[in-house]
């Protein structure tokens, strides 16, 4: 059987969180709308996201928009399987987004290394013995319950408290049906049983994720939190290929606090938000008392994240290795 990707947990030479591209095969995707629904457009996207930098494609067959219908096993199996295979060939590190252990066990079969389901293993009870039994890194988002009701869920005292204790019982429960801790990423499910408020309380909160024993995914990418932005209350979200912009601030956000990963529509946006976040992290803080600044010019020895590699190491790596001291005028 398949097991994990050949160093885990992933981590990029730059030092920045892995960015996980998705790939949606399905016709109604509230955030891409059925632009990839068929196997040679999927498969031409994922090249082209890894191409821009993508450490993970993550391909998944199920809408998970509130209000969505499931498809069958048979379609969702149809949509996902081609896909996999093909960019799994081609070398990509590939993930199954999929709540149906059957599904997650055929993706395994033709190549994918990781598997993302929205529920945790909370939706289909064979998930966690599938995935112990690959020996497969595992993507547990927080969930209470399927599309079609979810936000009716969407009720808390503390949002971070809850959502934090809930996912740490799921990474107990999962442990407990076999599945390797330390193969384990949690992820605080933005958009899912939330409202507006909570998503915004959990990005406030993230660090206290990130206080879990766990890799930490974040996956606001063109959520409708972010489609709210800048619009009046009670007015139309702005659409969600308008909402990249501040899904890249998210992603800023997520790797000054440290996330492990971001799971993103638009990679290069988001990379070059986070590349600001450590050239802002990197940079000396000096001043000449004449006028003048004194700038430090930072010199890494790793190579340039565009090329998408990922490699073992530390969150640190990366990080300016000779650095030299020019003084410049004011730019
Ligand atoms: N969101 C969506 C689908 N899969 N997986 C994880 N781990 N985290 C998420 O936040 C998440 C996910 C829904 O977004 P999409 O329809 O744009 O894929």
């Amino acid at each position: 059987m398949t097991s994990a990707p050949a160093t885990w947990p992933l981590r990029r030479v730059d030092g920045l969180p892995v960015v996980m591209g998705v790939v949606n095969v399905t016709p109604d995707s509230f955030s891409d709308g059925g632009q990839w629904f068929e196997p040679a457009a999927a498969i031409e996207h994922g090249r082209e996201l890894v191409a821009q930098g993508a450490d993970i494609l993550d391909v998944g067959g199920e809408s998970t928009r509130p209000g969505a219908q499931r498809p069958s096993v048979a379609e969702e199996l149809r949509r996902v399987v081609p896909v996999v295979e093909a960019l799994a060939a081609e070398r990509a590190v590939v993930s199954v987004d999929t709540m149906r252990a059957e599904v997650a066990a055929a993706a395994v079969a033709v190549g994918a290394t990781i598997v993302n389901d929205v529920s945790g293993g909370l939706a289909d009870p064979e998930m966690a013995a599938v995935v112990a039994a690959a020996g497969v890194p595992f993507v547990a988002m927080h969930w209470r319950g399927h599309s079609a009701d979810m936000q009716s869920r969407a009720v808390y005292d503390d949002v971070v408290a809850e959502v934090v204790a809930e996912l740490a019982a799921r990474a107990d429960a999962l442990v407990a049906a076999g599945v390797r801790a330390d193969r384990i990423v949690l992820d605080p499910g933005f958009g899912f049983a939330k409202l507006t408020g909570h998503n915004w309380s959990l990005l406030r909160g993230l660090d206290q994720v990130l206080e879990l024993d766990h890799p930490v995914l974040v996956g606001t990418s063109r959520k409708t939190f972010l489609g709210r932005l800048g619009v009046e209350p009670g007015g139309d979200p702005r659409p969600p290929l308008d909402r990249d912009v501040a899904t890249a601030a998210t992603s800023m956000h997520a790797a000054r606090l440290g996330a492990w990963g971001v799971r993103v529509h638009h990679v290069p946006s988001t990379l070059d938000a986070m590349r600001v976040a450590r050239a802002i992290e990197s940079a000396a803080t000096s001043a000449s008392t004449s006028g003048t600044i004194s700038a430090t010019t930072s010199v890494t020895t790793s190579p340039d994240a565009s090329s998408g590699a990922s490699a073992a190491g530390s969150p640190g790596e990366g990080r300016p290795v000779t650095t030299a001291t020019r003084t410049e005028g004011q730019q």
